[in-house]
Protein backbone atom coordinates (compact mmCIF):
# COMPACT_ATOMS: atom_id res chain seq x y z
CA UNK A 1 0.00 0.00 0.00
CA UNK A 2 1.09 3.56 -0.73
CA UNK A 3 2.20 5.90 2.31
CA UNK A 4 2.60 8.83 2.09
CA UNK A 5 6.21 8.94 2.30
CA UNK A 6 5.80 7.45 -0.88
CA UNK A 7 3.98 10.28 -2.25
CA UNK A 8 6.78 12.64 -1.81
CA UNK A 9 9.46 10.27 -4.04
CA UNK A 10 6.35 9.75 -6.52
CA UNK A 11 7.21 12.74 -8.38
CA UNK A 12 10.63 11.97 -9.02
CA UNK A 13 9.82 8.48 -10.60
CA UNK A 14 8.09 10.14 -13.33
CA UNK A 15 11.12 10.96 -14.95
CA UNK A 16 12.21 11.83 -18.11
CA UNK A 17 14.88 14.07 -20.21
CA UNK A 18 13.10 16.42 -23.05
CA UNK A 19 9.30 16.14 -23.29
CA UNK A 20 9.23 13.75 -25.87
CA UNK A 21 11.19 11.44 -24.39
CA UNK A 22 9.29 11.23 -21.10
CA UNK A 23 8.12 7.77 -20.28
CA UNK A 24 5.37 6.77 -17.54
CA UNK A 25 7.56 4.50 -15.71
CA UNK A 26 4.97 3.75 -13.08
CA UNK A 27 1.10 4.12 -13.26
CA UNK A 28 -0.51 7.25 -12.46
CA UNK A 29 -1.92 7.55 -8.80
CA UNK A 30 -5.51 8.65 -8.42
CA UNK A 31 -7.30 9.67 -5.47
CA UNK A 32 -11.05 9.17 -4.84
CA UNK A 33 -12.33 9.65 -1.47
CA UNK A 34 -15.35 6.73 -2.34
CA UNK A 35 -15.61 2.88 -2.31
CA UNK A 36 -14.52 1.07 -5.27
CA UNK A 37 -17.86 0.50 -6.91
CA UNK A 38 -19.21 3.81 -6.69
CA UNK A 39 -19.12 5.45 -10.39
CA UNK A 40 -16.52 7.68 -10.05
CA UNK A 41 -14.21 5.32 -8.83
CA UNK A 42 -15.88 2.96 -11.82
CA UNK A 43 -14.88 6.11 -14.29
CA UNK A 44 -11.22 6.18 -13.24
CA UNK A 45 -11.34 1.87 -13.93
CA UNK A 46 -12.52 2.76 -16.96
CA UNK A 47 -9.63 5.30 -17.68
CA UNK A 48 -7.51 2.77 -17.20
CA UNK A 49 -8.66 0.14 -19.21
CA UNK A 50 -8.83 2.56 -22.50
CA UNK A 51 -5.43 3.90 -21.36
CA UNK A 52 -4.38 0.30 -21.44
CA UNK A 53 -5.75 -0.48 -24.67
CA UNK A 54 -4.51 2.62 -26.76
CA UNK A 55 -0.66 2.48 -25.59
CA UNK A 56 -0.25 -1.39 -25.14
CA UNK A 57 0.10 -0.99 -21.49
CA UNK A 58 2.25 1.49 -21.60
CA UNK A 59 0.03 4.09 -19.53
CA UNK A 60 -1.72 3.02 -16.55
CA UNK A 61 -4.12 4.19 -13.99
CA UNK A 62 -3.28 2.59 -10.25
CA UNK A 63 -6.54 4.04 -8.11
CA UNK A 64 -6.75 4.36 -4.30
CA UNK A 65 -10.26 4.34 -3.70
CA UNK A 66 -12.14 4.76 -0.27
CA UNK A 67 -10.43 8.05 0.69
CA UNK A 68 -7.11 5.66 1.73
CA UNK A 69 -4.41 8.97 0.97
CA UNK A 70 -6.98 11.34 3.10
CA UNK A 71 -9.16 13.90 2.81
CA UNK A 72 -9.84 15.68 -0.66
CA UNK A 73 -8.40 19.15 0.81
CA UNK A 74 -5.26 16.83 1.99
CA UNK A 75 -4.84 14.89 -1.12
CA UNK A 76 -5.33 18.06 -3.36
CA UNK A 77 -2.48 19.69 -1.97
CA UNK A 78 -0.18 16.90 -2.50
CA UNK A 79 -1.88 16.68 -6.23
CA UNK A 80 -0.78 20.18 -6.69
CA UNK A 81 2.91 19.57 -5.61
CA UNK A 82 3.17 16.55 -7.73
CA UNK A 83 2.91 13.72 -5.02
CA UNK A 84 -0.52 12.19 -6.59
CA UNK A 85 -0.76 12.55 -10.34
CA UNK A 86 -4.74 12.59 -10.38
CA UNK A 87 -7.54 13.60 -8.20
CA UNK A 88 -11.46 12.97 -8.28
CA UNK A 89 -12.64 15.47 -5.87
CA UNK A 90 -16.22 17.29 -5.32
CA UNK A 91 -15.87 20.99 -6.85
CA UNK A 92 -15.97 22.09 -3.22
CA UNK A 93 -12.48 21.40 -1.89
CA UNK A 94 -11.40 23.34 -4.96
CA UNK A 95 -13.70 26.38 -3.82
CA UNK A 96 -10.60 27.89 -1.69
CA UNK A 97 -8.21 27.56 -4.85
CA UNK A 98 -9.60 28.94 -7.98
CA UNK A 99 -12.43 30.92 -7.44
CA UNK A 100 -14.70 29.93 -10.73
CA UNK A 101 -14.98 26.94 -9.02
CA UNK A 102 -17.89 29.08 -6.73
CA UNK A 103 -19.87 29.46 -10.02
CA UNK A 104 -20.90 26.01 -10.10
CA UNK A 105 -21.59 25.28 -5.95
CA UNK A 106 -24.18 27.84 -6.44
CA UNK A 107 -27.16 27.08 -4.60
CA UNK A 108 -30.00 26.18 -6.41
CA UNK A 109 -27.81 27.14 -10.19
CA UNK A 110 -29.23 24.36 -11.84
CA UNK A 111 -32.39 23.36 -12.76
CA UNK A 112 -31.62 19.73 -13.06
CA UNK A 113 -28.95 17.36 -14.01
CA UNK A 114 -29.51 18.04 -18.08
CA UNK A 115 -28.85 21.79 -17.33
CA UNK A 116 -25.91 20.69 -15.10
CA UNK A 117 -24.49 18.69 -17.82
CA UNK A 118 -25.14 21.24 -20.38
CA UNK A 119 -23.25 23.59 -18.63
CA UNK A 120 -20.24 21.67 -18.08
CA UNK A 121 -19.99 19.62 -21.41
CA UNK A 122 -19.92 23.53 -23.03
CA UNK A 123 -18.26 26.66 -23.19
CA UNK A 124 -18.78 27.58 -18.67
CA UNK A 125 -17.49 24.05 -18.10
CA UNK A 126 -14.11 24.59 -20.29
CA UNK A 127 -13.44 28.09 -18.56
CA UNK A 128 -13.36 26.68 -15.40
CA UNK A 129 -11.46 23.50 -15.60
CA UNK A 130 -8.74 26.26 -17.92
CA UNK A 131 -8.62 28.21 -14.74
CA UNK A 132 -7.31 25.42 -12.86
CA UNK A 133 -3.82 25.12 -14.41
CA UNK A 134 -2.96 28.74 -12.61
CA UNK A 135 -3.40 26.51 -9.37
CA UNK A 136 -1.43 23.83 -10.08
CA UNK A 137 -3.58 21.58 -11.44
CA UNK A 138 -4.60 20.62 -15.15
CA UNK A 139 -8.83 19.67 -15.36
CA UNK A 140 -9.56 17.13 -17.08
CA UNK A 141 -13.46 16.60 -16.76
CA UNK A 142 -16.25 16.52 -14.65
CA UNK A 143 -18.44 13.63 -13.32
CA UNK A 144 -22.16 13.90 -11.96
CA UNK A 145 -22.86 14.38 -8.32
CA UNK A 146 -26.57 14.99 -8.11
CA UNK A 147 -28.52 17.18 -5.97
CA UNK A 148 -27.86 17.33 -2.49
CA UNK A 149 -30.14 17.83 0.12
CA UNK A 150 -30.01 18.00 3.89
CA UNK A 151 -30.48 15.02 6.10
CA UNK A 152 -30.44 14.62 9.99
CA UNK A 153 -31.19 12.36 13.00
CA UNK A 154 -33.57 15.00 14.65
CA UNK A 155 -36.49 15.74 12.67
CA UNK A 156 -38.19 16.13 9.42
CA UNK A 157 -36.86 19.71 7.37
CA UNK A 158 -39.74 21.27 5.40
CA UNK A 159 -38.73 25.00 5.55
CA UNK A 160 -35.33 26.69 6.79
CA UNK A 161 -37.25 27.15 10.02
CA UNK A 162 -37.14 23.32 10.50
CA UNK A 163 -33.01 23.92 10.41
CA UNK A 164 -32.67 26.46 12.85
CA UNK A 165 -29.88 25.85 16.11
CA UNK A 166 -28.86 22.71 14.13
CA UNK A 167 -25.21 21.32 13.51
CA UNK A 168 -25.02 20.72 9.82
CA UNK A 169 -21.70 18.68 8.78
CA UNK A 170 -20.19 21.20 5.35
CA UNK A 171 -17.48 20.20 2.70
CA UNK A 172 -14.62 22.67 3.52
CA UNK A 173 -15.65 25.45 1.64
CA UNK A 174 -16.76 28.93 2.66
CA UNK A 175 -19.75 29.14 -0.21
CA UNK A 176 -21.16 25.79 2.21
CA UNK A 177 -20.85 27.35 5.43
CA UNK A 178 -22.51 30.61 4.33
CA UNK A 179 -25.19 28.82 2.68
CA UNK A 180 -26.07 26.68 6.02
CA UNK A 181 -25.51 30.08 8.10
CA UNK A 182 -28.48 31.25 5.91
CA UNK A 183 -30.41 28.78 6.66
CA UNK A 184 -30.52 29.60 10.19
CA UNK A 185 -28.15 26.44 11.07
CA UNK A 186 -24.42 26.20 12.25
CA UNK A 187 -22.28 25.15 9.88
CA UNK A 188 -19.09 22.51 11.04
CA UNK A 189 -16.35 22.00 7.79
CA UNK A 190 -15.30 18.49 8.65
CA UNK A 191 -13.53 16.12 6.14
CA UNK A 192 -16.56 13.03 4.13
CA UNK A 193 -14.75 10.21 6.46
CA UNK A 194 -15.52 11.34 9.84
CA UNK A 195 -18.92 12.43 9.39
CA UNK A 196 -20.30 9.20 10.24
CA UNK A 197 -18.70 9.15 13.74
CA UNK A 198 -19.94 12.69 13.91
CA UNK A 199 -23.57 11.81 13.49
CA UNK A 200 -23.46 8.80 15.75
CA UNK A 201 -21.72 10.29 18.26
CA UNK A 202 -24.06 13.65 17.99
CA UNK A 203 -21.31 16.10 17.42
CA UNK A 204 -23.55 17.00 14.34
CA UNK A 205 -26.95 16.80 13.83
CA UNK A 206 -26.87 16.34 9.80
CA UNK A 207 -25.31 16.69 6.70
CA UNK A 208 -26.22 16.94 2.92
CA UNK A 209 -25.54 14.90 0.00
CA UNK A 210 -26.54 13.41 -2.78
CA UNK A 211 -28.75 9.92 -2.48
CA UNK A 212 -25.39 7.33 -3.64
CA UNK A 213 -23.40 8.95 -0.95
CA UNK A 214 -26.22 9.31 1.93
CA UNK A 215 -26.27 5.94 1.22
CA UNK A 216 -22.64 4.67 0.76
CA UNK A 217 -21.66 6.38 3.85
CA UNK A 218 -23.92 4.66 5.49
CA UNK A 219 -25.18 8.46 7.01
CA UNK A 220 -28.58 7.29 6.66
CA UNK A 221 -27.61 4.20 9.65
CA UNK A 222 -28.29 7.34 11.60
CA UNK A 223 -29.92 10.41 10.22
CA UNK A 224 -33.38 9.12 9.15
CA UNK A 225 -34.93 12.27 7.89
CA UNK A 226 -33.74 12.78 4.16
CA UNK A 227 -35.50 16.14 2.89
CA UNK A 228 -35.56 16.92 -0.99
CA UNK A 229 -34.15 20.18 -1.01
CA UNK A 230 -31.78 19.63 -3.88
CA UNK A 231 -30.15 23.07 -3.32
CA UNK A 232 -26.97 22.30 -4.81
CA UNK A 233 -25.73 20.32 -8.22
CA UNK A 234 -22.01 20.85 -8.39
CA UNK A 235 -20.64 18.08 -10.31
CA UNK A 236 -17.29 15.72 -9.51
CA UNK A 237 -13.89 16.85 -11.09
CA UNK A 238 -11.26 15.35 -11.94
CA UNK A 239 -7.48 16.58 -11.92
CA UNK A 240 -4.22 16.08 -12.64
CA UNK A 241 -1.12 17.75 -10.95
CA UNK A 242 0.44 19.87 -13.92
CA UNK A 243 3.35 18.74 -12.40
CA UNK A 244 2.72 15.11 -13.86
CA UNK A 245 1.07 16.78 -16.93
CA UNK A 246 4.08 18.63 -18.08
CA UNK A 247 6.25 15.52 -17.36
CA UNK A 248 4.01 13.55 -20.29
CA UNK A 249 4.62 14.04 -24.09
CA UNK A 250 1.72 15.32 -26.49
CA UNK A 251 0.57 12.32 -27.16
CA UNK A 252 0.87 10.81 -23.79
CA UNK A 253 -1.55 13.79 -22.97
CA UNK A 254 -3.61 13.38 -25.79
CA UNK A 255 -4.52 9.26 -24.61
CA UNK A 256 -4.93 10.73 -20.81
CA UNK A 257 -7.28 13.57 -22.08
CA UNK A 258 -8.92 11.49 -24.47
CA UNK A 259 -9.31 8.41 -21.98
CA UNK A 260 -10.99 11.00 -19.38
CA UNK A 261 -13.62 12.56 -21.83
CA UNK A 262 -14.50 8.89 -22.99
CA UNK A 263 -15.30 7.99 -19.06
CA UNK A 264 -17.57 10.71 -18.54
CA UNK A 265 -20.94 8.97 -20.52
CA UNK A 266 -19.81 5.69 -19.00
CA UNK A 267 -20.05 7.33 -15.55
CA UNK A 268 -22.85 8.99 -16.50
CA UNK A 269 -24.81 6.09 -17.24
CA UNK A 270 -23.59 4.48 -13.94
CA UNK A 271 -24.80 7.49 -12.04
CA UNK A 272 -27.94 7.69 -13.47
CA UNK A 273 -28.69 3.63 -12.64
CA UNK A 274 -26.90 4.38 -9.06
CA UNK A 275 -29.17 6.94 -8.14
CA UNK A 276 -32.27 5.12 -8.65
CA UNK A 277 -30.64 2.05 -7.14
CA UNK A 278 -29.70 4.11 -3.77
CA UNK A 279 -33.22 5.86 -3.50
CA UNK A 280 -35.06 2.86 -4.13
CA UNK A 281 -32.67 1.25 -1.01
CA UNK A 282 -32.86 3.90 1.08
CA UNK A 283 -36.83 4.02 0.92
CA UNK A 284 -37.17 -0.23 1.79
CA UNK A 285 -34.91 0.96 4.62
CA UNK A 286 -37.51 2.51 6.35
CA UNK A 287 -35.90 6.16 6.20
CA UNK A 288 -38.57 9.14 5.92
CA UNK A 289 -38.32 11.07 2.52
CA UNK A 290 -39.62 14.40 2.96
CA UNK A 291 -40.64 15.67 -0.54
CA UNK A 292 -42.57 18.28 0.68
CA UNK A 293 -40.02 20.88 1.08
CA UNK A 294 -40.98 24.75 0.63
CA UNK A 295 -38.43 25.55 -1.89
CA UNK A 296 -39.26 28.93 -2.80
CA UNK A 297 -38.28 30.02 0.85
CA UNK A 298 -34.82 28.25 0.69
CA UNK A 299 -34.42 29.62 -2.34
CA UNK A 300 -34.55 33.08 -1.33
CA UNK A 301 -32.13 33.02 1.56
CA UNK A 302 -29.99 31.91 -0.45
CA UNK A 303 -30.13 35.11 -3.04
CA UNK A 304 -27.32 37.22 -0.49
CA UNK A 305 -25.28 33.77 -0.98
CA UNK A 306 -25.37 34.84 -4.52
CA UNK A 307 -24.06 38.40 -3.89
CA UNK A 308 -21.46 37.71 -1.31
CA UNK A 309 -19.78 35.05 -3.37
CA UNK A 310 -20.07 36.73 -6.73
CA UNK A 311 -17.52 39.18 -6.12
CA UNK A 312 -16.40 39.99 -9.92
CA UNK A 313 -18.17 40.60 -12.99
CA UNK A 314 -15.91 38.09 -14.43
CA UNK A 315 -17.91 35.73 -11.67
CA UNK A 316 -21.09 37.21 -12.00
CA UNK A 317 -20.83 37.16 -16.13
CA UNK A 318 -20.56 33.12 -15.44
CA UNK A 319 -23.22 32.53 -13.31
CA UNK A 320 -25.66 34.48 -15.78
CA UNK A 321 -23.92 32.40 -18.56
CA UNK A 322 -25.19 29.44 -17.20
CA UNK A 323 -28.67 30.90 -16.08
CA UNK A 324 -29.19 31.24 -19.47
CA UNK A 325 -28.33 27.72 -20.42
CA UNK A 326 -31.49 26.62 -18.59
CA UNK A 327 -33.80 25.61 -21.17
CA UNK A 328 -34.02 22.18 -21.31
CA UNK A 329 -37.31 20.41 -20.88
CA UNK A 330 -36.12 16.80 -20.13
CA UNK A 331 -35.02 15.93 -16.60
CA UNK A 332 -33.02 12.69 -16.01
CA UNK A 333 -32.68 11.53 -11.76
CA UNK A 334 -30.10 13.04 -9.52
C1 LIG B 1 -19.81 13.41 -2.18
C2 LIG B 1 -18.68 13.68 -3.15
C3 LIG B 1 -17.36 13.54 -2.46
C4 LIG B 1 -17.31 14.43 -1.23
C5 LIG B 1 -18.51 14.19 -0.34
C6 LIG B 1 -18.55 15.15 0.84
O1 LIG B 1 -21.04 13.59 -2.83
O2 LIG B 1 -18.74 12.73 -4.20
O3 LIG B 1 -16.34 13.87 -3.37
O4 LIG B 1 -17.30 15.75 -1.63
O5 LIG B 1 -19.72 14.31 -1.08
O6 LIG B 1 -19.63 15.57 1.20
O7 LIG B 1 -17.49 15.46 1.37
Amino acid sequence: MLTRRDLLVAPLLLSGCGRSEVAVERPLFVADAHPSEYPTVQALFAIDRILAERTGGEMRVRIYSGGQLGSEADTLEITIFGGIDMNRVNLAPLNSIAPETIVLALPFLFRDTEHLRQAVDGAPGRKILDALSRHGLKGLCYYDSGGRSFYNTKRPIHTPGDLRGMKIRVQNSDIYVAMVQALGANPTPMPYGEVYQALVQGVVDGAENNWPSYESSRHFEVARHYSLTRHVLAPEVLVASERTWQKLDEQQRDHLQAAAWESVPIMRDLWDRRVNDARRRMLESGIEVVEDVDHEAFVDLMLPVWDRFLTTPKLRELAEEITRMNNFDTTTPG
